[in-house]
């Protein structure tokens, strides 16, 4: 079960109009996609969506391009929207947080007679190959095993943290600490959740029963510290062993991409020379809703109106003619025209760039016609009051189908 109901208010304006996991990254992908991956690779086929907040996209991006064939009925990716399956039970109530998500809809967990069920979060970038976090559930025979991703203290307290034994039993689990606390052996690192769950599915059941009636609905405040206090065996699991095909060394690439901030490096990391994040790895591929477009096009060579891109990602449908795109992430079907300059910028689909426009640190949204001679990130003030967000990092954010007059 993969939980996509995120708000991800931190990327506001990105999640104006669509929820964490539908917004778009690395030109061809959203970030819905990396969980995804995750089970494919593994050899997990069995997959629900669990959808809430403004899921149109989301819905249309996995309805598009994320399905099986038709004959294998255990193969699936189902999108589960909110729905008030349980309307009579529990009167009018959405989701009322994560483990409330699930507890709507056990049923599809006992139709299935699952032995376990994966519990993740549908808002991170990352490889994991789940199937050897299941055989680590399997070994110690846990109730829960949680992933585990080691952070600095200072990072730590808008994660749940865990306190383990030698054996990596969890003894004490705090969801967001004011202070939290490291490691013995490390005092300065944290053992952080990646909100990433395995559960044998009585315990799931029981747990989820149980918060009901005392009233408890998310995992990371309720369900997990309840489970360590009543006795249940709540495993960690070390992200950094996972190991991946095809990649040697730990694996240490997890991104929270919560914030405009931590989404923009994430994108400039892609266009580096040696990303930390591998899209191009064969043995572990990753897929995203195939959209028919065009290749690619460069237009035009002479002088200072050459059409080019260097260290940059580019999806299909691009049009460079005469422009220069300099480290950037450019989505579907962007046009930038003759003498405009994008560096170190994210482009998402459908942006016209017109003639000597200069875009840099910036993010531009979907659906925007920026007019010829127009400068974004040069002047912050001028770009803020125009209405554009810019980001402690100095990064401006151009909304989506903003108008310029
Ligand atoms: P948070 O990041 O605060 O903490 P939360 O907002 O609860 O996580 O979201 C977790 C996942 O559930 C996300 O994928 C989100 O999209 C989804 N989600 C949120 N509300 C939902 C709803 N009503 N219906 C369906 N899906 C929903 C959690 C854990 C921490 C852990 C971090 C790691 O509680 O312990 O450290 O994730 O990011
Ligand atoms: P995204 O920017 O996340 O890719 P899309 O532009 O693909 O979103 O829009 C997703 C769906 O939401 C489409 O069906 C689109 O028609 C619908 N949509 C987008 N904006 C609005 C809006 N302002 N009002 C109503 N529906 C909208």
């Amino acid at each position: 079960m993969i939980l996509a109901g995120g708000q991800g208010t931190r990327l506001s304006p990105l999640t104006a109009k669509r929820s964490k996991p539908a917004v778009p990254f690395g030109s061809k992908y959203r970030i819905i996609d990396f969980a995804l991956n995750n089970f494919i690779n593994s050899g997990i086929f069995s997959i629900y969506v669990l959808t809430q907040f403004k899921a149109q996209s989301l819905t249309e991006h996995i309805q598009r391009g994320w399905r099986f064939g038709t004959f294998l009925s255990d193969y699936f990716i189902t999108l589960v929207p909110a729905q008030m399956y349980r309307y009579e039970e529990l009167g009018p109530v959405w989701y009322r947080g994560t483990a409330d998500a699930v507890y709507q809809n056990l049923h599809l967990v006992q139709n299935y007679h699952a032995d376990y069920v994966a519990v993740f979060s549908g808002d991170h970038i990352y490889k994991m190959n789940v199937a050897h976090m299941i055989e680590m559930h399997e070994d110690t025979r846990a109730d829960i095993t949680i992933a585990a991703y080691p952070m600095p203290v200072s990072q730590a307290s808008r994660f749940g943290v865990m306190q383990v034994d030698e054996r990596y039993r969890i003894i004490g689990f705090e969801e967001k600490p004011k202070e939290p606390k490291g490691l013995p052996d490390k005092p300065d690192t944290a053992l952080t959740s990646m909100g990433n769950y395995i559960f044998s599915a009585k315990a799931l059941e029981e747990l989820l029963h149980e918060a009901e009636r005392e009233g408890g609905y998310d995992f990371g405040k309720d369900i997990i510290p309840k489970a360590i206090r009543d006795g249940y065996h709540v495993q960690a699991y070390d992200f950094a062993r996972n190991p991946i095909p095809g990649q040697t060394g730990p694996n240490t690439y997890w991104r929270d991409v919560g914030t405009l901030d931590a989404y923009f490096e994430a994108s400039m990391d892609l266009v580096s020379a040696k990303p930390e994040f591998d899209l191009y790895n064969p043995e572990f591929p990753l897929r995203t809703a195939m959209e028919f477009s065009p290749p690619a096009k460069f237009v035009h060579e002479a002088g200072d109106r050459t059409g080019r891109a260097l260290n940059s990602l580019l999806a299909g449908g691009v049009i460079v003619s005469g422009g220069t795109v300099r480290e950037s992430v450019v989505s579907r079907r962007v046009r930038v025209n003759s003498y405009a300059e994008i560096n170190r910028s994210v482009i998402l689909d459908e942006v016209e760039i017109g003639r000597h426009t200069r875009i840099q640190n910036a993010i531009v949204d979907k659906n925007v016609h920026i007019p010829p001679g127009t400068q974004i990130g040069y002047d912050l003030e001028a770009d803020k009051a125009r209405g554009f967000i810019i980001t402690e990092n100095g990064v401006v954010v151009v909304p989506k189908s903003y108008n310029f007059k």
